[in-house]
């Protein structure tokens, strides 16, 4: 099922003429009302009417979240306040929160493109949707919620938080679909256990998850014990929030919703394009955005295009998913690291929980990672000898992995914290 197949199936021909169509409007748009773009186009010699092709993106200066940062609060808005109608903020893992406003226009397109994700990830008009992602600045709760309601379908706003209440409500109202970060979504999955509840007995049939990395195993994890089919959703609050890419249910890669996001996928550090299939840094334009358009922001997300037809008919190109960011990717002793990879091990060895903690120090001059793992209750009061095959297996699985040996503590359910927004998974010591 689709929510526009007029623009999600459209040909290749027809989205590149609309992309620079909306392309040539937006970086008019941005010249004649965003004092840094005009600064920066006329240092580069850039004349916006003459944009005559997409080759041509790749004259036009990158955004970073620096530059919008700099201009905080309002520097990037290129339409007076009056008519802004919603101000929201980036959440802030990496920094100081970004300010992002919306037109009523913007709002509308938003709706919409949340709206198509939601249809690809299987939810119609009667659905009835748990929204659990915290209400606020944060725009994943607001998104979803007004996408949810556009295509119909029944909207929970419960937010993030008291997970009894969480259950109670899903299995009071009947909830069919759980909207969420995957993380909240175990925890969910923990209450449900917790609480004695069979959830077969619930009426849940669908999860997108969205906001944070997670990996297949997490998937599965979550599939296995919500009965559910999950997808992967992605967007950022700098070019929108959520409704940027989406899966469908064929879930092989996030449709990027390409008639109103132009991407880019660049090695960081030459900054050149990567050539299909690589992995290397998303960079998005905004084509239809009003309030607050951006020119080649540089996501911070690793990710890799896909253009191989999908079997769901739509022609959006896919993401694959995002497999770290290029500031949280861990270096040690020369080799990267991705808390994604550690994920998927831990994942996999039964026993283990799917909460765990990274954390990185420094011993003498080499670097040392550590993993703190969450252990089934049975095996943290079992015999110290289960315990030792236990950590000697996880290291194992690790090495193999990642190449690097790393230290194991087990340590007892529920002791690590926990995230109702988007978790924290390492703790760099080396930089303090
Ligand atoms: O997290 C928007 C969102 C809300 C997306 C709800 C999906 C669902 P920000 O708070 O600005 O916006 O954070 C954006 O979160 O650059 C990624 O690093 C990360 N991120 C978002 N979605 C995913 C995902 C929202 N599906 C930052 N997989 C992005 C991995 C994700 N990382």
């Amino acid at each position: 099922m689709y929510w526009e197949a007029v623009n999600e199936c459209m040909s290749r021909e027809q989205l590149e003429q609309l992309q620079l169509e909306r392309l040539q409007a937006n970086l008019l748009r941005v010249y004649m009302n965003v004092p840094f773009y005009r600064k920066r186009f006329d240092e580069l010699k850039i004349d916006p009417d003459s944009f005559l092709s997409l080759q041509d993106l790749r004259k036009l200066p990158f955004t970073t979240k620096e530059d919008l940062r700099d201009s905080y609060p309002y520097g990037f808005f290129s339409v007076p306040l009056r008519e802004i109608v919603r101000l929201q903020a980036s959440s802030g893992t990496t920094g100081m929160p970004t300010v992002v406003g919306y037109t009523r226009n913007d709002i509308k397109a938003w709706s919409n493109l949340v709206a198509r994700i939601l249809t690809a990830g299987g939810v119609s008009q009667s659905d009835i949707v748990q929204i659990a992602f915290d209400y606020g600045l944060f725009t994943g709760a607001l998104g979803l919620h007004y996408g949810a309601e556009r295509i119909g379908a029944s909207v929970i706003p419960v937010s993030s938080g008291n997970m009894q209440r969480q259950v109670k409500i899903m299995k009071d109202f009947k909830t069919t679909v759980l909207i969420c970060t995957p993380s909240f979504g175990l925890m969910i999955a923990d209450a449900i256990q917790e609480m004695g509840i069979n959830v077969n007995s619930l009426s849940l049939k669908y999860g997108l998850f969205g906001a944070e990395q997670w990996s297949e195993a997490m998937r599965n994890e979550l599939e296995n014990k919500l009965k559910i089919i999950s997808t992967d959703n992605y967007g950022l609050s700098e070019v929108m929030g959520p409704g940027v890419a989406g899966e469908c249910i064929e879930r092989k890669g996030l449709h990027i919703n390409e008639d109103h996001f132009l991407v880019e996928v660049i090695d960081p550090e030459t900054l050149e394009p990567v050539s299909e299939g690589n992995t290397g840094e998303l960079v998005i334009t905004t084509l239809t955005r009003e309030a607050m358009p951006v020119i080649r922001f540089r996501t911070r997300d690793l990710t890799s295009l896909i253009s191989e037809p999908c079997s769901c008919g739509r022609t959006f190109r896919r993401m694959s998913k995002v497999i770290g960011r290029t500031d949280d990717m861990i270096k040690i002793r020369g080799i990267n690291i991705f808390p994604s990879q550690i994920e998927s091990v831990l994942i996999d060895i039964e026993g283990t929980e799917p909460h765990y903690q990274i954390v990185i120090e420094r011993k003498g001059a080499e670097d040392n990672l550590k993993v703190l793992v969450e252990v089934s209750e049975t095996i943290f009061f079992d015999q110290i000898k289960k315990q030792r095959e236990l950590v000697d297996t996880i290291k194992k699985r690790l090495y193999n992995e990642i190449g690097i040996s790393v230290d194991i503590n087990l340590v007892e359910r529920n002791i690590l914290k926990r995230f109702e927004g988007k978790a924290k998974r390492v703790i760099d010591n080396r930089r303090v």
